[in-house]
């Protein structure tokens, strides 16, 4: 099992898309085990950021991410950061597949509508800054029929 770190970004908020991009988590069969909305503050976008800090758009970024309020999500599953990585679907929405959540509602590589994590150390250290109080460690029973036991 593995749990992830989603944001629903401040253009998702905006755009009243919050409903749509958590319906497909949970229609997949990913467990929500952290659900909230914050307008974050610009040290924890700076530290959720700092490997971006050398990048030319990374002052414009810091600045959208807390223009608005934004929707922190913890997710598990089997496999749960890739898996959610492919439903995100990539960085540019205007190239994103269709099918994927930024190919389906988003034309911009910054207003992109989510992040989430790209990896196991990255989900770790995300899920620190956002979920510091930690994440619900009860399984919902329906996850028992989401995975095959003897697969
Ligand atoms: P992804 O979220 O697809 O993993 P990263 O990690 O390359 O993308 O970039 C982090 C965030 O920085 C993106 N989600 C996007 O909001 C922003 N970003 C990436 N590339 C650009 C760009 N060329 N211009 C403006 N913003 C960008």
């Amino acid at each position: 099992m593995e749990t992830t770190l989603v944001l629903v970004k401040p253009d998702g908020v905006q755009r009243g898309r919050i409903g749509s991009i958590l319906a497909r988590f949970e229609a997949k069969g990913l467990q929500l085990v952290g659900l909230k909305l914050l307008k974050p503050e610009a040290s924890l976008l700076e530290a959720h950021y700092a490997v971006h800090a050398e990048r030319p758009f990374y002052g414009s970024l810091l600045k959208f991410m807390g223009s608005g309020p934004v929707v922190a999500v913890a997710l598990r599953g089997e496999g749960a950061i890739a898996v959610v990585r492919n439903l995100v679907g990539s960085t540019n929405g205007a190239e994103a597949a269709p099918g994927t959540i930024r190919g389906d509602f988003g034309m911009s590589k910054s207003f992109n509508l989510i992040h989430a994590s790209d990896g196991a150390e990255t989900a770790e250290s995300e899920l620190a800054l956002w979920f510091a109080e930690g994440t619900l460690d009860e399984s919902l029973d329906s996850l028992a029929w989401v995975n095959d036991p003897e697969a």
